[in-house]
């Protein structure tokens, strides 16, 4: 009897958290889709409408057993916006592909909150202001591109507590200041690459940093490799 009880709260518990979640992604896709200025392919502005289900509008992955969206990936769309900090209702996102298009204004603080997020993909695009220091937040992060866009400030030295990052790319923004050290406490882990090119960063690079196997730093100033 308890059992039974247990086990209709449980399964009621899972239907709602589907229910409200899946209204949630929804609402925050067209979230997002409102914060397009241009989308000059009509990509979203025809297709991400309720005549077909959200997880079935391009660009767009849901998982099988929740129906959550798990992947966002309008990469080379030429969609030119900013990006809504309604992103981080999309709670079970793991990928984020915004590369090659045309996105400007700050990288929303709130993507912080992506707890399972492992890759985040948007190079070359405008945005600017600082790389926000809540991704620390994303404790799953495996890969960060923030490559050719026109952030500012500094490389934020809590990105060392990233034990699951493999991939850093911020080469060709305006970043400046030092490399920070913390960077190098990732070595002992699966930190493979590293590439900071065309900033203006200055000061020395960290010894750990240094022995990467992968890793660029082509004009990076002041360059000081250990010996
Ligand atoms: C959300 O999930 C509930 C329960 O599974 C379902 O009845 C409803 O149609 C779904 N709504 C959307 C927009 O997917
Ligand atoms: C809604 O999207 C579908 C494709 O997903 C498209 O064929 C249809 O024309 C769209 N409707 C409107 C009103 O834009
Ligand atoms: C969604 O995101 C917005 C902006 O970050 C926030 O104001 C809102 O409370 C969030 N939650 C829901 C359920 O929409
Ligand atoms: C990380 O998340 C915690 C808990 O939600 C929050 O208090 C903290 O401010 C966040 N850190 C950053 C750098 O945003
Ligand atoms: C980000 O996307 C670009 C363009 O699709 C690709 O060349 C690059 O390798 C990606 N970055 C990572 C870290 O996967
Ligand atoms: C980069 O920043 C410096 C110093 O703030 C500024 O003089 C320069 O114009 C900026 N370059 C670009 C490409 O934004
Ligand atoms: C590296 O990690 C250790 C242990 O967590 C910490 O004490 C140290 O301050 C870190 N080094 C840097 C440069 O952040
Ligand atoms: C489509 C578009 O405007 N893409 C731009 C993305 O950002 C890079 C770097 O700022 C530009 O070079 C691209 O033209």
């Amino acid at each position: 009897m308890y059992l039974g009880v247990i086990i209709f709260l449980c399964s009621l518990h899972a239907i709602t958290v589907n229910a409200l979640g899946n209204v949630t992604d929804r609402l925050a896709l067209l979230k997002l889709k409102e914060c397009i200025a241009d989308d000059p392919h009509g990509i979203l502005m025809s297709t991400w409408n309720d005549s077909i289900h959200f997880c079935d509008w391009p660009g767009i992955t849901c998982s099988r057993r929740h129906g959550r969206v798990t992947a966002l990936n309008l990469r080379a769309y030429d969609l030119r916006g900013s990006i809504s900090p309604f992103i981080s209702n999309l709670t079970f996102l793991r990928f984020i592909h915004l590369g090659n298009n045309g996105y400007f204004g700050e990288i929303p603080l709130e993507v912080g909150n992506l707890k399972r997020l492992q890759h985040l993909n948007l190079t070359n695009n405008m945005s600017s202001g600082k790389i926000p220091v809540s991704l620390v937040n994303c404790s799953e992060l495996r890969s960060v591109d923030l490559a050719k866009n026109r952030l500012i400030g500094i490389i934020p030295l809590e990105f060392g507590s990233l034990t699951k990052l493999e991939t850093l790319r911020i080469s060709v923004n305006n970043l400046t200041g030092d490399i920070p050290a913390s960077l190098g406490n990732l070595s002992s882990t699966s930190f493979k690459t590293f590439s900071a090119a065309y900033n203006n960063l200055m000061g020395n690079i960290p010894d750990e940093i240094g022995r990467l196997k992968i890793c660029s730093f082509l004009q990076h100033r002041a360059i000081n490799f250990p010996v």
